[in-house]
């Protein structure tokens, strides 16, 4: 392998160097002038070495991550431009997947995020206040908690792939887990759905798993065909619904639905809009908001994408990047996030 050797003559130039690499001058070998000789490359092939050595098909995606982003900053600190950064990698480590994220670490600037989605279709994201989110970007790894039921199918998403949903038994499926139980005193879903055909209560996103519905704790859904509906089960197991009294869902177009809630109140928006037509349902109808709506019951059950977990109630289209957070999403939030993705 060709080595690339720096001669550094100047002592400013040296200096500068040195600064960049935060290194002991005198552990460099002396050249024939007397210059410092400083090999950039081996240097750098050895932090790769020491990051990567410990990597194996069990890695943890902030392993990945940590050492991809230590790959970046040792190659700014030698200077290794990113093309021969990658022919190094790839002489360095062995072929697979742990390679593969290193470099769209490296390449991409893949986010700790992306690492998570592409390792287990799941990210999490504690400063954006995010408990999940579903890309739907990548190929999901048979061992991943996230698994895709019946003959569903990768198509165009809003945002790279999505996942389309047109017969019975068709749903993603996560095991139950704090992070999708939103208990907290405040949370958001937040999703995209391209209905093909709007079928009255189509499940959408839904908590819960059992057939008679004793484990369900939330349930983003249609009521009537095309009417957005969020239903919050308490901890005395009484069930609130939220319904959209907007038109329906227009079919065969992308929407974009945020459900944000608090104690106190719960806020719908749909393609950036708030819906200022709401109707609320409790053992009865009600003019407004029953105060007991929530604290949203725990649940073992697992977290249903696609379908309620009844033959009937299943949503026909593609749904994409469903996000849920442990805070409330802002209007401006949620207009930002439509027009983000919308053109
Ligand atoms: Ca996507
Ligand atoms: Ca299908
Ligand atoms: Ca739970």
């Amino acid at each position: 392998m060709k080595k690339i050797i720096l001669l550094l003559v100047g002592i400013g130039l040296l200096f500068s160097c040195n600064l960049n690499m935060g290194s002991d001058p005198d552990t460099y070998e002396k050249s024939a002038d007397g210059g410092d000789v400083i090999d950039y490359e081996g240097e750098y092939r050895t932090v790769v070495l020491q990051e990567t050595t410990g990597l194996t098909a069990e890695s943890t995606p902030e392993e990945i991550y940590s050492a991809g982003t230590a790959i970046i900053g040792a190659q700014n600190t030698y200077s290794i431009d990113t093309v021969r950064a990658v022919e190094i990698v790839e002489e360095e480590v062995a072929a697979g997947e742990q390679r593969d994220l290193l470099l769209h670490v490296v390449i991409d600037g893949y986010t700790l995020q992306d690492v998570q989605s592409a390792m287990n279709g799941v990210a999490e994201d504690p400063e954006a206040g995010i408990e999940a989110a579903l890309s739907f970007d990548e190929n999901i790894d048979e061992d991943s908690t996230v698994q895709l039921n019946g003959d569903v199918e990768w198509t165009a998403g809003i945002s790279g792939s999505g996942l389309r949903f047109d017969s019975e038994g068709e749903y993603v499926s996560l095991p139950d887990s704090e992070n999708l139980d939103l208990t907290g005193e405040e949370a958001s879903i937040e999703v995209w759905i391209y209905p093909e055909t709007n079928i009255a209560a189509a499940g959408i996103i839904h908590k819960g798993a059992a057939t008679d519905f004793s484990d369900e704790s939330y349930s983003l859904q249609y009521n009537s065909p095309g009417q957005v509906a969020m239903i919050f089960t308490n901890e005395s197991g009484t069930a609130t619904y939220v319904i959209s009294n907007e038109a329906a869902l227009q079919e065969d177009q992308w929407h974009h639905i945020v459900i944000a809630w608090n104690m106190n109140e719960v806020r719908m928006y749909i393609d950036g809009a708030e819906v200022t037509q709401i109707k609320y349902y409790q053992n009865g109808w009600k003019s407004t908001l029953p105060a007991n709506f929530t604290p949203i019951r725990n649940s073992d059950g697992d977290l249903m994408i696609g379908s309620q977990p009844v033959s009937g109630y299943r949503f026909e289209g593609i749904i994409d990047n469903p996000v849920l957070y442990n805070r409330m999403l802002t209007a401006g939030e949620a207009a930002d996030n439509y027009q983000a993705l919308i053109n």
